[in-house]
């Protein structure tokens, strides 16, 4: 068992759960370690270029689904402590869709309150993500924030906002009736949380700390359709499985 009864309630009622000290240091310097060399080689070969406007974000940008090349990190990504969780938090296997290594140095834009299924689209259901705090995180370098409740609501229509203010050029408005909660988490700590939570994170305004985290989304083994990466579901056997391109959707996003 991963979880207890009153933990699944918190997810169940807030639709997202903190599990605190789920890695080691060792571990988490582990991961960090396989970063550092995939950011020397992208530096190297011209993969990563400054851009002036942000300097420090532009050569730390995030780097997706290393887990394909890598099977360190597939084995991070499939780890027990993450996808048991998932299984026993949503009563099924879930499915790795994608990964993202964030180091988020200071001055490091936010992302401004979104659902991860509107790029997913992961059908029926949502999806589901896992996101490890390397460094501490909170509201001075760049934490997560969530909107409590808010995995109960359908896919909400965003706009799209100045991409000089976010990450993410898309946002929610808050709901009437949801409030923010800003999460502080220690190295090793994972939250977990609905494809259908409104979340986000903080600009980094620290001096000096960089807030690293890597976040994967998993699907369900019983999803129907997803928008991105469908030939590129892992099971926790590390096999990868095929879903359909969701090219007619059944239901459109509100
Ligand atoms: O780590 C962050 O800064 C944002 C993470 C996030 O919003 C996500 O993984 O969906």
């Amino acid at each position: 068992m991963h979880i207890n009864p009153t933990e699944l309630e918190f997810y169940h009622t807030h639709g997202y759960m903190i599990m605190k000290n789920l890695f080691s240091l060792e571990e988490l310097q582990h991961l960090a370690q396989i970063y550092e060399r995939r950011w020397i080689d992208l530096i190297r070969n011209g993969g990563i270029v400054q851009n002036v406007e942000y300097p420090l974000e532009s050569i730390y940008p995030r780097i997706g689904n290393y887990h394909r090349y890598n099977d360190d990190v597939l084995r991070f990504v499939l780890d027990s402590r993450l996808v048991g969780t998932l299984q026993e938090m949503i009563g099924e296997d879930p499915l790795a869709l994608q990964s993202v290594y964030y180091y988020k140095p200071p001055s490091s834009r936010g992302l401004y309150l979104h659902q991860d299924n509107h790029e997913i689209f992961a059908f029926p259901d949502t999806c589901y993500t896992a996101w490890v705090s390397l460094d501490r995180a909170d509201a001075t370098n760049g934490g997560l924030y969530v909107a409590p409740g808010s995995h109960n609501l359908d896919l909400l229509t965003p706009r799209q906002v100045d991409p000089a203010q976010s990450l993410y050029h898309y946002t929610n408005d808050l709901p009437e009736g949801y409030r923010l909660e800003y999460l502080e988490t220690e190295p090793g700590d994972a939250v977990f949380f609905s494809g259908n939570l409104l979340h986000g994170s903080l600009e980094n305004t620290s001096d000096y700390r960089f807030r690293r985290a890597f976040a994967v989304h998993y699907v369900r083994t019983s999803v129907e359709m997803v928008t991105m990466y469908r030939n590129e579901l892992y099971n926790r056997h590390g096999e990868k499985v095929r879903r359909k391109f969701n090219r007619n959707r059944v239901t459109e996003p509100r």
